[in-house]
């Protein structure tokens, strides 16, 4: 038997009999041809069947093999310029392994919720294929940009005590006869990290009940959040556009091949690059207001003003300096106008709205005990959060960038919601 080999390294293997074990993903009948596209979760990749060439049974498998069923083929491996990935096999073995019967996710067009009921299929779309081998990219990225960095990986607990961003999205639980809430953000368990480690990030999922029904917003997303001690705003626009850089950089170095499945148009992407256009808020409310958007001072952009700001640039922006009353309780207060926060969000270009939200974080006891007090927080649950201004205080910052919207924008897709293997959106948790 020909040696098993994994499409991606087929290219290894020119001139030689190898055997492919995967899926049938589609064919074409041409009589005495049979033309198969495999693919076996590392690559696509076509496959000839002549009938000269095969067993009369296993000419037959390959005329009658249907879409999505297992297969088995051994073939040898020919460069060829018109082949899709550039390779193609010419079968001299060939076996079903289940033969699938009315596959539901055929080539034609498949409205939303029917390809959302069978996402447990639909993941092995090429597109989807894509987008996650896109989205695993982006997590490694992240991963080797901080801990190349000097930010030690510190998880943050899901199940918890206190909201971290207000409490209208929290999913409440039953803690052993105690109020606990799934995690909307690992922010304040971050700042007792860095008191101990430094610099820190955590990683995981978080959970927030948003009842509006978006192209942005998922129910469950995974966000990395980097926090540093003895940081203040400056440092954390300048880590940011950094790291977003090279997440950009590295995906389009490694994923050529997906983006282009994707058709996604990576001129935009290449000019991705430290320094990031800075705006005040202040100035943000003057271009809406330019462009015919009048908004009250202390409002927070919805979707449509983002997308007008962005359009002002080719690159990310900051935003920085949003009203406090806009902002989460943790806010540090600008010291030239207490009204403002030193809070910062990270805008993507081409109307993917906000990635990132972070800021400096307020380093008084005095002041964060007024802020719990002004948003209503139970201060029993942060009583250990207010130890942390209690014993060395520093100046800090952090920011918490959400993976699913960056995905999003780097593949250049409508809707968050193919961007996370198994998306929970308002009203949707199966499969
Ligand atoms: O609410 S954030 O703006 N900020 C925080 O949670 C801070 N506590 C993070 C920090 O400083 N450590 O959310 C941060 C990012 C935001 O920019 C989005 O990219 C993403 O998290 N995000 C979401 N993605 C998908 N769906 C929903 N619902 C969502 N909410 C936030």
């Amino acid at each position: 038997m020909a040696e098993h080999v994994y499409i991606c390294d087929v290219a290894k293997h020119e001139g030689k009999d190898v055997t492919i074990k995967g899926w049938l993903y589609n064919k074409r009948d041409k009589g005495r041809l049979q033309f198969l596209i495999l693919r076996d979760g590392t690559g696509f990749m076509q496959a000839v069947a002549f009938k000269g060439d095969l067993s009369e049974e296993e000419f037959e498998a390959a005329r009658r093999v249907t879409q999505e069923s297992s297969v088995i083929a051994r073939g040898t491996v020919r460069a060829d310029k018109r082949a899709p990935g550039g390779y193609e096999l010419s079968l001299n073995h060939f076996e079903i392994v289940q033969l699938t019967q009315d596959y539901p996710i055929t080539p034609k067009e498949h409205g939303i919720d029917f390809l959302m009921d069978r996402r447990h299929l639909w993941l092995r779309s090429q597109k989807q294929w894509a987008i996650m081998r896109v989205r695993a990219t982006v997590i490694r990225a992240i991963r080797d940009w901080l801990d190349d960095h000097g930010f030690l990986l510190v998880d943050a607990p899901i199940l918890t005590p206190a909201a971290c961003e207000g409490t209208t999205t929290l999913f409440e639980t039953e803690y052993f006869g105690q109020k606990a809430y799934l995690s909307q953000s690992g922010q304040l368990y971050n700042e007792a990290t860095i008191m101990a480690f430094g610099r820190t990030y955590c990683f995981g999922p978080t959970f927030r009940a948003e009842k509006s029904k978006t192209r942005r917003h998922l129910i469950e997303f995974w966000m990395v959040e980097p926090e540093m001690a003895y940081a203040d705003l400056e440092d954390c626009m300048r880590i940011e556009e950094e790291f977003v850089s090279y997440i950009v950089q590295r995906t389009l170095t490694e994923r050529q091949q997906e983006l282009e499945i994707l058709e996604r148009d990576t001129s935009k992407l290449e000019q991705i690059s430290p320094p990031f256009p800075r705006i005040t808020y202040n100035e943000a409310l003057e271009i809406l207001r330019q462009h015919g958007e009048e908004l009250p001072w202390g409002e927070d952009f919805g979707a449509p003003h983002e997308t007008i700001l962005a359009s002002q640039f080719e690159k990310p922006i900051f935003v920085h300096r949003y009203p406090a009353q806009c902002k989460a309780f943790y806010m540090e207060a600008d010291p030239e106008d207490p009204r403002l926060s030193l809070s910062v969000d990270l805008l993507a270009p081409e109307g993917y709205g906000e990635i990132i939200g972070g800021g400096q974080r307020t380093a008084s006891l005095e002041l964060l005990e007024q802020r719990i007090q002004e948003h209503n927080l139970p201060r029993e649950a942060l009583e250990w959060y207010l130890d942390l201004r209690r014993y060395g205080s520093v100046p800090h910052a952090g920011f918490g960038l959400g993976i699913e919207r960056t995905v999003t924008w780097i593949c250049g897709l409508h809707h968050i919601r193919q961007t996370i293997p198994f998306p929970r959106t308002l009203g949707r948790i199966y499969p």
